[in-house]
């Protein structure tokens, strides 16, 4: 859509420049005119001066709106009382009370952005985080401007029956010419990117909720109607969130109703908006025949994470943008033990800490690096990162681990009874756990503002029975940060004696020993702790749980390593020791004959894994998973990830034949189905299953297996492991497979969202220009973010060996994507700029290639601002 008006260049705003808002707002009412043709907006607000110097009153804006009318206190004003530009209203002269109606004019049909309100699959919707409801109507659009809501929404009876928005629904009625209205109040202020509104025609699955003080609260997920089947564990994941928030943490839901309303075209995963979540349908939509279980796990976490905020984040919110970890890292933490709870601690763990290192770690060693509470940006949504979620919330965990449990929940409340209802800062949460637990955090709060993944080296020296354990902390440079300071960091430890069992030597100053282990306060640059009394041949294990987001060097030798990932009774660690192995394995990183010593070591192990049939077959099935291509390539110097690639596969394929008789027994163990159950134990069985498939394929015949695998699916986890392990061959069975599944799913969006990512992750070496032809495919859009980011994010985050293809091609496709996509989306084009940054580590014809994408990209006339800033940053 063209903007009505031109919009200025953004400029960098600044954390140090924070001014607390001059007025403040009694109440605000939102009359919505919706037609087919577009949509007229009429608000009304109530103004109270805060700032005694303040004159007139300046409302942000967008460039997309028009505006009809402007009255104070019910008089239109003239133009010469106000002005108006791309991003501004000004009126130039206020008293300290009044109200203020502002007409605005939209065109939802119009807006590919997705940002503000918008039309999706035919049905209205909004989305106003972080700076949405400016392009709604002109408003003072930022966090820390809280007031009550009360909307009418009004529109035709038959294209849209269902009229919702936040709070607790109010009176409903017939207008003329076959429209109706609905209104809404909601009685928790709130700042407006919490705003929301949907109208359409939508189905409705519902259910309740009682909470633990008796009250009762009606829950409805709106679908589109054909997809009611698949709504189910969407709903239950829900009432297991309002559960586990009481049990854990106290908190009860706060209003009548919660809906929540799935649209397929959104540019992140789901919004929190008080009482009208607004969700991407790949959170929300499943069932076992479309839905892998990495699907429902995701669907149990997202709906956890919206519902989380309820609290963290709604009730208190952020008083500006760099505050965005405050309720993001802290909800993040949220789910993220929430889902353990549920399901499995340990697969939870090692799959968070994959997750952490692939995109937040490869973030700080980029030029994008930023600190947790970033201290200035051009485009806040540029800063919805890996950092402030993921990094964020190991910095809660960290907390967490320091406090313990208990201390850390008498923090949570003090934190709500001194802030519910305000806007707040980081600063304010570590203060609530300092003074609910004791602890001095002041040293922590580091981890908020250096950014950088700091390497953590450790080192042991016997002196007779005793050990000297000694940490060594550093911090690479980041942007704008040349020197770092050592952070207070945990590290919890554990012994094994020479049977594998757990010891608990003495520690000398300044450790503590909890049942998961001991917990040492790092505070200094190089810090030692001595173990009194260390049996002769007890290996230690370091940073159990991945207590704090480091870098970890041992002096731990492969026969530490291997006896770890055989018996450590912290599975985190046991996992850790294995892929620390089977990297050095697959990579060969030391030097001389020892290669072959540490070869033998892990393949000794990993065959007798294979015999522990008492194992939890989830945890199994990630000891037996060699480091992912890019897991690898961090661990390099210099990335070759096409060398990489064939090690690894050799690797696999070494592994395979050594074993084939115990894998080919096992996988048939593994593989027979009874009825399809989403219970842990089921869903653990299916994992290891396909990572035996995964050995089998690369076998004599595996081309045969993976057909009678993807031919015997009951589900599409099972389904989509044959396909994606089809989609890497060359074998016929690549392209039979890949058309039947199109053939048989091609009405189901969220399925044909996979079958384009199997094939932007295929190790086929034609794979770039598949890809390429993919995008002129019938089924391929450039508007829907989630295809979008399904063939074009999997093929430059998760296929390194064919992205960085040497003659560039890859990054050139890709800058070409992102400059056709930012004239529709600039938010989801600017997600799809990080691969090009990540040029440091390649080799230099590749990092020079990458640099002239960049800079293809920053020539292309009529640039985003959301885009602009990262390739510059990204240039370095
Ligand atoms: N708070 C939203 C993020 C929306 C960001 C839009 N640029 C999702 C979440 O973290 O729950
Ligand atoms: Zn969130």
């Amino acid at each position: 859509m063209e903007p009505k008006l031109t919009a200025a260049v953004k400029h960098e705003i600044r954390l140090a420049d924070y001014l607390p808002p001059d007025f403040s707002l009694d109440h605000t009412f939102l009359t919505f005119r919706l037609f087919d043709e577009g949509a007229v907006v009429i608000a009304v607000t109530q103004f109270r001066r805060v700032n005694p110097l303040s004159k007139g009153i300046k409302l942000d804006g967008g460039p997309y709106m028009s505006l009809l009318e402007v009255a104070l206190d019910e008089r239109i004003l003239g133009s010469d009382e106000y002005s108006v530009s791309a991003d501004f209203l000004e009126i130039f002269d206020v008293p300290d009370i009044f109200t203020l109606t502002v007409t605005t004019k939209l065109q939802p049909r119009e807006n590919t952005r997705l940002e503000g309100l918008y039309f999706s699959g035919g049905n209205f919707c909004t989305q106003c985080e972080a700076e949405g409801f400016r392009h709604i109507t002109y408003f003072p659009d930022r966090p820390d401007v809280l007031t009550r809501y009360d909307v009418r929404i009004e529109a035709d009876c038959k294209s849209c029956p269902v009229l919702l928005s936040n709070g607790n629904p109010g009176a409903v009625g017939e207008l003329a010419n076959g429209r109706h209205f609905a209104e809404w109040h909601d009685p928790h202020p709130k700042p407006c990117y919490l705003f929301a509104l949907v109208a359409g025609d939508l189905a409705c699955q519902s259910g309740i909720f009682e909470t633990k003080s008796g009250c009762c609260v009606a829950l409805n997920i709106y679908v589109e109607p054909n997809e009611m089947g698949k709504t189910e564990h969407a709903l239950v994941s829900l009432q297991k969130s309002m559960k586990w928030d009481e049990d854990r943490f106290g908190l009860e839901y706060d209003l009548g109703v919660y809906n929540i309303v799935a649209v397929s075209d959104f540019n992140m995963g789901a919004m929190e908006n008080k009482g009208l979540n607004v969700f991407n349908t790949k959170y929300v939509l499943a069932c076992p025949e479309t839905a892998t279980d990495t699907d429902f796990d995701n669907i149990e976490g997202v709906i956890g994470h919206e519902y989380f905020h309820n609290w963290t984040g709604n009730r208190v919110t952020c008083r500006d943008w760099f505050q965005l970890s405050l309720k993001e890292g802290l909800t993040v933490f949220r789910d993220q033990e929430f889902s353990a709870d549920l399901g499995s601690r340990a697969l939870k763990r090692i799959v968070d800490v994959r997750a952490l290192r692939f995109l937040q770690f490869s973030e700080d060693s980029s030029p994008l690096a930023h600190p947790v509470r970033p201290e200035k940006y051009i485009e806040i949504n540029n800063f919805y990162s890996a950092t402030v979620y993921n990094k964020g919330a190991e910095v809660i965990r960290m907390m967490h681990t320091l406090l313990g449990e208990a201390a850390f929940c008498r923090g949570m409340s003090l934190y709500f009874e001194r802030h519910d209802g305000q806007a707040v800062t980081c600063d304010d949460f570590v203060h609530a756990m300092e003074d609910a637990s004791g602890v001095d955090l002041e040293q922590f709060q580091l981890w908020y503002s250096q950014a950088g993944t700091p390497r953590l080296e450790v080192r042991q020296q016997r002196k007779k029975m005793d050990v000297h354990v000694t940490f060594e902390q550093s911090c690479a440079a980041t942007p704008g940060q040349a020197i770092k300071r050592a952070l207070h960091m945990p590290v919890l430890m554990g012994w094994l004696d020479g049977d594998g069992k757990q010891i608990t030597p003495d520690v000398f100053e300044g450790g503590v020993w909890r049942p998961e282990g001991c917990l040492l306060e790092l505070k200094e640059p190089r810090q030692t702790f001595v173990f009194k009394n260390v049996p002769k041949g007890a290996t230690p294990s370091f940073l159990r749980q991945f207590s704090a987001p480091v870098k970890l060097e041992t002096d731990l030798t492969a026969a530490g390593l291997a006896f770890l990932m055989q018996f450590d009774n912290d599975s985190f660690a046991r996992w850790e020791a294995a892929q620390s192995l089977a990297s050095q394995v697959v990579l060969g990183s030391t030097e001389g004959s020892s290669d072959k010593n540490i070869r033998d070591t892990y393949y000794r192990v990993f065959a007798s894994l294979l015999h522990e049939t008492n194992a939890d077959a989830a945890l199994l099935a990630e000891l037996l998973t060699l480091p992912t291509e890019s897991d690898l390539g961090q661990k390099m110097n210099v990335f070759d990830a096409a060398g990489v690639h064939n090690k690894r596969e050799a690797t696999i394929f070494h592994l395979a034949s050594q074993n084939q008789d115990r894998i080919h027994e096992l996988y048939s163990l593994y593989s027979a189905r009874g009825d399809f159950s989403l219970d842990q134990e089921a869903k653990a069985r299916r994992r290891l299953c396909n990572v035996l498939l995964g050995y089998l394929a690369v076998l004599e015949n595996g081309d045969k297996i993976i057909a009678n695998h993807y031919a015997c699916a009951n589900n599409m986890t099972d389904r989509m492991a044959a396909l994606n392990l089809a989609a890497h061959s060359d074998h016929a069975c690549c392209d039979e497979l890949l058309n039947e599944f199109y053939t048989e799913y091609q009405t189901d969006a969220l399925v044909i969202d996979k079958w384009f990512a199997v094939q932007a992750q295929s190790k086929r070496k034609d794979t770039l220009s598949r890809v390429e032809a993919l995008t002129r495919h019938t089924a391929f859009s450039y508007r829907n973010p989630n295809r979008l980011r399904s063939l074009i994010s999997t093929f430059s985050m998760l296929n390194p060996a064919r992205f960085h293809s040497l003659d560039g091609k890859g990054y050139r496709f890709l800058a070409e994507t992102i400059i056709a996509v930012d004239k529709l989306n600039p938010q989801t084009a600017a997600r799809l700029v990080a691969p090009l940054g990540r040029w440091a580590r390649m080799p230099n014809g590749a990092a020079e290639e990458m640099k002239l994408s960049l800079e293809f990209i920053l020539n292309s006339p009529g640039l985003s601002d959301d885009v602009r800033e990262l390739c510059e940053k990204s240039q370095g």
